[in-house]
């Protein structure tokens, strides 16, 4: 478990080389330790994920941490193991996946919406992730009034979280996977309360 809400970049680097978590908006920094032999999933493409990194850190805005939530696939599946958690509402909550699948394709992430979950909602924001390409993470640049925080992008065996405010409001807000093709059927509901 990582709990510390805050790492900072020496610390994750450091992580990177004991653990290979690889993605957490690291873009540059993988370019710094890229002599990984044979590390799986070392050769990730070069994206820029300053945003992501940030959010991945922190929030900030001090405060610490309500909850933190843990989520993992089923299996290999394009589904989440954990469809619904729930967190306070108008809190600083921390999101956590855990990658635990095997299959190489079965990259996967955690973007949280600003909306209840509904099949129309998702559709457009996984297909504007698709759009947006692995230069990005595959999450959309342009729809913050969607998105109200996700994770970067993880490989199998990669560990990878994001820290955010809770909506004041509560209600069930929903989230996808935004690896192409996952966000149909990788879909989860986060209930404030
Ligand atoms: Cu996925």
């Amino acid at each position: 478990m990582q709990d510390e809400p805050n790492v900072s970049r020496r610390d994750f680097l450091q992580r990177l080389s004991l653990f290979g978590a690889a993605s957490i908006g690291a873009g540059s920094l993988l370019v710094g330790c890229g002599g990984g032999s044979g590390e799986q999933g070392g050769g990730s493409t070069s994206s820029s994920q300053t945003s992501a990194a940030a959010r991945t850190q922190s929030s900030g805005g001090g405060g610490s941490v309500a909850k933190t939530v843990t989520l993992h696939p089923k299996g290999n599946q394009m589904k989440y193991k954990e469809t619904e958690f729930t967190v306070p509402a108008g809190k600083k909550v921390k999101v956590v996946f855990e990658n635990t699948a095997t299959s190489p394709s079965m990259q996967h992430n955690v973007v949280v919406l600003t909306r209840p979950p509904e099949q129309k909602v998702f559709r457009k924001v996984g297909e504007a992730g698709m759009s947006a390409g692995a230069s990005n993470d595959y999450v959309p640049q342009d729809m913050g009034d969607l998105i109200l925080a996700h994770t970067p992008m993880s490989k199998p065996g990669e560990t990878v979280s994001v820290t955010f405010t809770t909506p004041g409001e509560t209600g069930d807000y929903g989230y996808i996977c935004t690896y192409p093709g996952h966000w149909a059927t990788m879909q989860g509901t986060m209930h404030v309360r």
